[in-house]
């Protein structure tokens, strides 16, 4: 059965995304730290310059996996559909570049599935074909994703809930505890960080100040 929208909102609230070119520490480390400050959602992205391939990004893949399994935290795989598929993930985000939202649907059934869209027309399409939740960004400027697209500020997320639009979407791109309020303001159900917490001194104290700054922003 596919996620609901209402346990699907709760899951995006702080929505932690990594992968290992991302860490400063051991990504096991980082991802234990990060559940204990309260993350209610993880993504695996192994994506950028010298990203693990093949064998080693799916051990790695089901090193973070069985951490998110023991504290029942839903597992997200960036892209990789195969990946997904082959190591039973709860879920796949995926971009404008990747296989149409149908396409992916069809492959992975009723597993969760995230679209990352920029204007109404990809938003209109990515609910039409099944998307569970939808992914806005780059909120504020970031230098995490090299083929970011250009800041877009809160416009597109006002956009689509003036339209009525009420799927969940989560915020992503340079996002932290300090600026994560106008962005729950404008509607969203969570925000989606990498740096926030892959590089903090504690990823567990970043990660509960980001579930706090939620907690007084949630409508
Ligand atoms: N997607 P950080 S921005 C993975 O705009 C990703 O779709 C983006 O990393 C988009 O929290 C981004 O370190 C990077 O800024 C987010």
């Amino acid at each position: 059965m596919r996620i609901n929208t209402e346990e699907m909102s709760k899951l995006l609230k702080v929505y932690f995304i990594m992968g290992s070119v991302n860490c400063l520490q051991k990504p096991e480390d980082i991802l234990r730290s990060a559940i204990n400050g309260g993350i209610s959602l993880f993504q695996f992205r192994e994506k950028g310059a010298g990203c693990l391939q093949g064998k080693e990004k799916e051990s790695l893949a089901k090193r973070l996996q069985v951490i998110c399994n023991e504290s029942g935290i839903p597992f997200i795989v960036n892209d990789d559909i195969e990946l997904a598929l082959n190591i039973n993930a709860d879920g796949v985000h995926i971009g404008q570049e990747d296989e149409p939202a149908d396409v992916v649907r069809r492959k992975i059934g009723s597993k969760i599935l995230g679209v990352s869209v920029h204007n109404m027309i990809e938003a209109e399409a990515a609910i039409r074909q099944g998307a569970d939740y939808l992914g806005i960004g780059p909120i504020y400027p970031t230098s995490t994703k090299d083929d970011a697209k250009e800041v877009q500020g809160l416009t597109f997320l006002k956009e689509l809930r003036s339209a009525s639009i009420q799927i969940p979407v989560v915020g992503i791109g340079g996002i932290n505890a300090n600026n994560t309020p106008p962005i729950m303001d404008a509607g969203a159900d969570g925000v989606s960080v990498i740096t926030a917490i892959s590089r903090a001194d504690s990823p567990e104290k970043s990660a509960r100040e980001l579930k706090e700054a939620i907690k007084r922003n949630v409508h």
